[in-house]
């Protein structure tokens, strides 16, 4: 009798399980797979350059660069120039630029001369878009600077995994009340796209940022640093997650998190030069002073944070602007370190 015989062998829970992998050598067959079949799939919506497209397909090193910071984060004429001068920076660390935008509602990833100067001569005429943005301002056809999250999902979709900005979105001071929490922490979450900055913005609740990214499982990892730094200064008062000290090292996280399928992106926190750092009182004042204006003038939104920029820069006479041009020449240097080190994993 014994109906047990007659029970379908089960597998035992060993044999389940995946064989085992070293995590190198799956991200190596892995990862130029998934890009090739994404670079396959054509696109009413995403346009590469031939260079960018060019580039990936034969695995050198390409870093995403965004767009808000051109359109709605500095002044004409010196948000095109930071803009050519982040893209140089790019390509003297040996590294592809890819400049992403919506440019006459196509998603553009790489932009040309006349393309990247229009886009910063329209500054605050373009649209701010962010992923709750992206189908309509690509339906109606609009040129945008593309934020922190909508460049993350844009350079996602092209296949490039090193992106590098300014300084992230995060929890706003007062978010307790407003609700002012960046959609930058949501695609960190949900993204796997490493986003080199100089920390989050200063502008913000740099506490409450980071106990958002904890809950989303982002790690944040400090480039040289324990301390987190903070956009215009090199300190916060808290301590990132993890400190890394090589482009390589970083790397070889980024291959880590996606050989085991984690699908969240990564805060690479690399903090301003030195030089170009500022400081103590006179900046914090700066800031609680802009925080407070945007309030009495009802500043909310996707409006505030351009607001608080220009105001900090009215504030610093000027001072804040040259800090955000050196943190994202910064920036950008190691985004591009980045970019090779993780093209040279693949070789
Ligand atoms: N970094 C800068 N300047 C900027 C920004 C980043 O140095 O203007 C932009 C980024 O595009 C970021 C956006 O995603 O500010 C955050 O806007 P919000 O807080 O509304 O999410
Ligand atoms: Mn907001």
């Amino acid at each position: 009798m014994g109906f047990c015989h007659e029970l379908p062998r089960l597998p035992s829970p060993v044999s389940r399980l995946p064989s085992p992998v070293t995590l190198s050598t799956q991200s190596r067959h892995h990862i130029p797979r998934m890009i090739r079949v994404r670079m396959k799939e054509p696109s009413k919506y995403l346009l590469l350059s031939d260079e960018v497209r060019d580039a990936l397909a034969a695995n050198q090193p390409v870093l995403a660069l965004e767009s808000t910071i051109i359109t709605h984060g500095m002044p004409w004429p010196r948000n095109l120039e930071t803009a050519q001068m982040a893209e140089r920076t790019v390509r003297a660390a040996g590294a592809v630029p890819a400049t992403i935008a919506i440019v006459g509602g196509k998603a553009r990833v790489g932009l040309n001369e006349a393309e990247l100067e229009q886009l910063a001569q329209a500054g605050q005429e373009a649209r701010k878009c962010s992923r709750r943005d992206l189908a309509a301002v690509l339906n109606s056809g609009a040129t945008a600077g593309t934020t922190v999250a909508a460049t993350m999902i844009l350079a996602h979709l092209a296949g490039i995994r090193v992106f590098a900005t300014g300084g992230i979105g995060g929890v706003h001071r007062g978010a307790a009340e407003t609700l002012d929490i960046s959609a930058d922490l949501q695609e960190l979450g949900r993204t796997p796209v490493a986003v080199v900055c100089a920390g989050p913005k200063a502008i913000l609740d740099i506490g409450l940022t980071l106990e958002y990214l904890e809950t989303l499982g982002v790690p944040v990892v400090g480039y040289r640093t324990d301390e987190l730094p903070a956009f215009y200064s090199r300190t916060s008062g808290f301590a990132v997650d993890y400190r890394v000290d090589s482009p390589s090292e970083i790397a070889e996280l980024i291959d880590t998190q996606a050989a085991l399928g984690l699908r969240n992106g990564m805060v690479i926190a690399n903090p301003v030069p030195a030089a170009a750092a500022l400081e103590g009182k006179v900046m914090e004042d700066a800031i609680s002073g802009a925080v407070a204006a945007a309030e009495r003038a009802g500043i909310t939104g996707k409006a505030l944070t351009p607001w608080l920029l220009q105001r900090v820069e009215e504030l610093t006479g000027g001072a804040s602007l040259e800090a955000n041009i050196a943190l994202m020449m910064n920036n950008a240097r190691l985004g591009a370190e980045i970019a090779g080190a993780l093209a040279a994993r693949q070789e």
